[in-house]
């Protein structure tokens, strides 16, 4: 019998789908035992029929919820029409993105590309070649400084300044220019700003890290760091951003205004890789005709994608919705006094609980009751529904957790 036959014959089980996934697939996660067939909202259901309350929404790209109809009527309307002309044509969704995103952030311009570590790296590209035409440092002088504790994605030069060992074992040699400092440190960020510098990258809210909330006015005092030694402030809100942190970008609530914003995850509602860099003309601007490109970005139906996905952010005031549920989810896990729990922390619908044990086993113990979470860091439990998620699902999903950890 050949695969292709096999493939579309019948039901498999769950024991079966992962042995498949054990035997064929390169083993670079270690995920939890749920073989998950379908979605919608914030709930999942897997190959056996059980159901599961998702807290971690793909790591925040499915903010709008699993299988949002809205955007997949916009998918599907665009699919039909067309998907992929490349850039060196043009389409009749790519303009109507960059208006709708200048409308939204007030940012002049945007590149749009398909992954967030695409994202990352074109922020990146525009900071340098900025230093160097802009700001006048010296050709491939430039420095970026970053955070330690900081994940801004997988690729070579990102994992590069990664602080992580495991991120960049046997990944060596790294890409020469970048600098760590301390995170919530203001003093370690002066001392390493030197008339090389060209940019600071940062999460808001650090989230691999565990959801780190920097010290009140870190930030903004960043920002007139950066401000007085010209150095471009760069927000990734990859995983931060587009409501997750009960504002529509998490640096709001320190009330400043990146150079460079990274958005990417919940640009697309979880239908299919969107990345954007949003920034003045003046950065963006640098980018001359064939510096920079890519075969998939500002395609017609990521565009599309992307559109309805902000439109749906904005029509069911999902900002709001993770302010006021976050508030009342933070409230209640503060009142779990146990001595598992060594801190509780967030803002908006994430949150983190860090237990003075592993994580893992409570994820696991989660998943039996009908909860899928992911620890991050060995102990810390990350809680970061879909926005849409029911008052009453974050509620009974809340009631799970405390079970757990006062079992
Ligand atoms: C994995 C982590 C989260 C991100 C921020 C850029 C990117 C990410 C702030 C890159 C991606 C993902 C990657 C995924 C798991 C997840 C993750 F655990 F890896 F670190 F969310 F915390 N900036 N984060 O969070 O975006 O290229 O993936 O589209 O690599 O395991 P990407």
């Amino acid at each position: 019998m050949t695969t292709t036959e096999l493939a579309i014959d019948r039901e498999y089980s769950t024991a079966e789908l992962i042995a498949l996934e054990e035997q064929y697939g390169a083993h670079n996660y270690h995920p939890l035992d749920v073989v998950i067939e379908r979605a919608s909202g914030a709930w999942v259901q897997d190959v056996a029929g059980r159901r599961y309350l998702d807290f971690l929404a793909a790591y925040s790209a499915v903010n709008q919820g699993h299988c949002h109809p809205a955007i997949l009527r916009a998918m599907m309307e665009q699919a039909q029409k067309v998907t992929l002309t490349s850039r060196a044509f043009r389409n009749d969704q790519l303009p109507l993105l960059y208006r709708d995103l200048h409308e939204l952030t007030g940012y002049e311009m945007a590149l749009p590309m398909n992954s967030g570590a695409e994202g990352v790296e074109t922020a990146l590209k525009a900071a340098r070649k900025w230093g160097e035409t802009v700001k006048g440092i010296a050709p491939n002088q430039a420095e970026i400084l970053v955070a330690s504790g900081n994940f801004h994605g997988r690729t070579i030069a990102i994992v590069g300044f990664s602080s992580d060992a495991q991120y960049r074992a046997g990944f060596g040699p790294f890409a020469p220019g970048f600098r760590a400092v301390s995170f919530g440190d203001i003093a370690a960020l002066e001392r390493a700003i030197t008339p090389n510098t060209a940019a600071f990258l940062v999460e808001p809210i650090q989230g691999e890290a565990g959801i780190i909330v920097p010290p009140d006015g870190y930030l903004a005092a960043a920002a007139a760091l950066c401000r007085k030694h010209r150095v471009l402030l760069i927000a990734d809100e990859i995983q931060s951003g587009l409501g997750r942190t009960g504002k529509l970008f998490a640096f709001e609530h320190e009330g400043i205004r990146p150079d460079v914003v990274i958005l990417g995850k919940a640009l697309s509602g979880g239908y299919y890789p969107v990345s954007a860099v949003l920034a003045s003309r003046e950065v963006l601007g640098v980018f001359q005709a064939g510096d920079h490109g890519s075969t998939f970005g500002g395609n017609p139906l990521a565009c599309a994608v992307a559109r309805a996905a902000l439109r749906v952010i904005q029509d069911e005031g999902l900002v709001a919705r993770s302010a006021e549920l976050g508030a009342y989810a933070l409230e209640r896990l503060r009142g779990v006094r146990n001595a598992r729990v060594r801190e509780v922390r967030g803002r908006g619908l994430w949150l983190a609980i860090e237990l003075n044990e592993a994580a893992r086993p409570v994820c696991e113990a989660l998943q039996q009751r009908g909860v899928l979470c992911k620890e991050t860091h060995a102990t810390v439990i990350r809680i970061a529904p879909p926005l849409v998620i029911r008052r009453e699902d974050l509620e009974w999903g809340l009631d799970q957790l405390e079970a757990v950890l006062t079992a």
